[in-house]
């Protein structure tokens, strides 16, 4: 562990704009936000929904177990600034909430992660088609820097 790393280490499963190739990517690999390091692909033990909404194109893992696909993502280890600085991307707790769950590695193994969800959710968000692998490329992710300041996000949830 190098000297500038935090404490703890944490893992946390990505299954949106945080993954490789993703727009929000960059914010984990930014030395200045924390550690982090990926340690494998993997998917939720879980079905969740995984749909994408907002006018924006936010991909929400919704908190509904059984329903929907396991879904894919990445896993990586983070320290605790790094954490800290994800719950802010995510606004959390204001925006998505996050949980721990059981997450499936490639080797098949069960291990402990972190996930951002939202578990307030309208339920015509439901009516959404559910995915079992995020990308951006179809409908395209827009930077918070780039949406209208006077929709709050979560009134935005339904559009
Ligand atoms: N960022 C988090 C949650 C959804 C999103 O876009 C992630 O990639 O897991």
């Amino acid at each position: 562990m190098s000297a500038k790393m935090s404490g703890n280490l944490i893992k946390v499963f990505v299954y949106g704009t945080l993954k490789r190739g993703e727009p929000n990517h960059h914010w984990l690999t930014r030395p200045e936000n924390g550690h982090s390091r990926f340690l494998c692909e993997a998917q939720t033990v879980v079905k969740f929904p995984l749909v994408i909404g907002t006018r924006y194109n936010i991909p929400f893992i919704l908190n509904k177990p059984g329903v929907g696909h396991n879904v894919h993502g990445e896993v990586y280890e983070v320290d605790d600034t790094m954490f800290a600085n994800l719950d802010v991307l995510e606004d959390y707790p204001n925006y998505y909430d996050r949980e721990i769950q059981q997450i499936k590695t490639e080797n098949n193994e069960h291990i402990d992660c972190w996930l951002y969800l939202i578990k307030q959710f309208p339920e015509k968000l439901l009516s959404k088609r559910y995915l079992e692998k995020y990308n951006s490329e179809a409908l395209p992710y827009c930077e918070r820097s780039e949406r209208l300041p006077e929709v709050k996000a979560k009134d935005d949830m339904t559009y």
